[in-house]
């Protein structure tokens, strides 16, 4: 009775012969955990730790999304030698959000001697993605802005999903986008001209729009077809590009198209800039004031407008059709 279990990465390159009939016959598919994975994984990982009062491990998981177990373990690791090194004898709910900081954005660097001219810069390029992300409705809540360098960025702005989700729709990415360009946008709105520091937004950006008009066929000129298989050099463990399966003129409408994306988001970042540009002022000037704006402080600069427009519910439907009635989105087992 021997049992042969194996784990891939890449279940997509296997050799077919291996999962023929009598060989790997069965194949479990362990996705990143979402939420409530989290949460248990979170759990486990606690336990026999000595843990504060005020540690929730849902509030963890909810501000970790696209962690995985592996992450998630270090997260722990880091959040208990954050205490120590504090001199605390329980890990707190503090030591938990540095940990992920550190983890999504680096160690802080506070040591880095900034120009009072360049802090303006960095606090008016984070207000640019914050004000635009707290506007449009498809981009998620902001939950932190900071002028404090972490890593190889010298500020950012911290945007969490407010549920777990499977499906991203072209509107969201529209509005992601422009929340991307928010920062640049800023710069060159309030100063007249921009920095090198949007250059890993830009590159965000531009993949994005890319994979909307490629993969996803959001690009109403081109269609739902897919262009470019991406080659991998699998066993090197890097991706040489992609082989190119469509024609030169293919090639130029994709480049239109991308590039009609990006203009139209940064169209659009613009006008949000433009007519909130007092609330982007209020901003940047709490950023340098601060340095760093939670989202509470930040969402008390907008208690003139409405609450934000978090637009993740059922889509309209478009044309004749019922809405679906759905009882109970998340129905537990009694
Ligand atoms: C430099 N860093 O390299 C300095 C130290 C525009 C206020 N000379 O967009 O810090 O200019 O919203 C992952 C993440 C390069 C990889 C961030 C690679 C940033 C970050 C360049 C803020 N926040 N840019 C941002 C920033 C920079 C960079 C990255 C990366 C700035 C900007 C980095
Ligand atoms: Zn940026």
């Amino acid at each position: 009775n021997v049992i042969v279990v194996a784990a891939t990465n890449r279940p997509d390159v296997l050799d077919p012969a291996l999962l023929r009939p009598g060989r790997f016959d069965r194949q479990v598919i362990l996705d990143r955990p979402d939420m409530k994975g989290r949460t248990e994984i979170l759990k486990v990982h606690t336990k026999g730790k000595p843990l504060d009062k005020g540690v929730e491990v849902e509030g963890v998981a909810r501000q970790s999304p696209g962690f995985s177990g592996a992450d998630l373990a270090n997260l722990v690791n880091e959040a208990a030698l954050l205490a120590a090194r504090r001199n605390k004898k329980v890990i707190g709910m503090s030591e938990f959000q540095e940990a992920l900081e550190r983890i999504v954005a680096g160690p802080e660097r506070k040591s880095r001697v900034i120009s009072d001219a360049e802090k303006a810069i960095i606090a008016y390029h984070e207000g640019g993605h914050a004000v635009v992300q707290r506007i449009l409705p498809k981009c998620d809540p902001v939950a932190k802005v900071t002028i404090i360098s972490r890593g190889m960025a010298l500020g950012y702005t911290m945007a969490l999903p407010t549920e777990d989700r499977y499906l991203q729709s072209k509107t969201e990415f529209e509005d992601k986008i422009a929340g991307l360009l928010g920062g640049n946008v800023a710069e060159r709105l309030i100063f007249g001209d921009t920095t090198t520091g949007a250059s890993n937004d830009i590159e965000k950006a531009t993949d994005l729009a890319r994979r909307m008009v490629t993969e996803f066929g959001m690009s109403d000129k081109l269609g739902p077809l897919s262009f470019g298989k991406r080659d991998e050099m699998v066993f090197l463990g890097r991706s040489m590009g992609e082989q190119r399966d469509y024609s030169d003129e293919v090639a130029r409408t994709i480049d239109e198209e991308v590039r009609a994306i990006i203009d139209k988001a940064y169209e659009r970042a613009t006008e949000v800039l433009t007519t909130h540009r007092d609330k982007l002022v209020a901003l940047a000037e709490k950023l340098v004031a601060e340095e760093t704006v939670d989202s509470d402080g930040f969402e008390a600069l907008f208690s003139d407008l409405p609450a934000k427009d978090d637009d993740h519910g059922i889509p309209t439907i478009v044309g004749p059709g019922q809405p679906i009635p759905v009882p109970d989105a998340n129905p537990q087992p009694a």
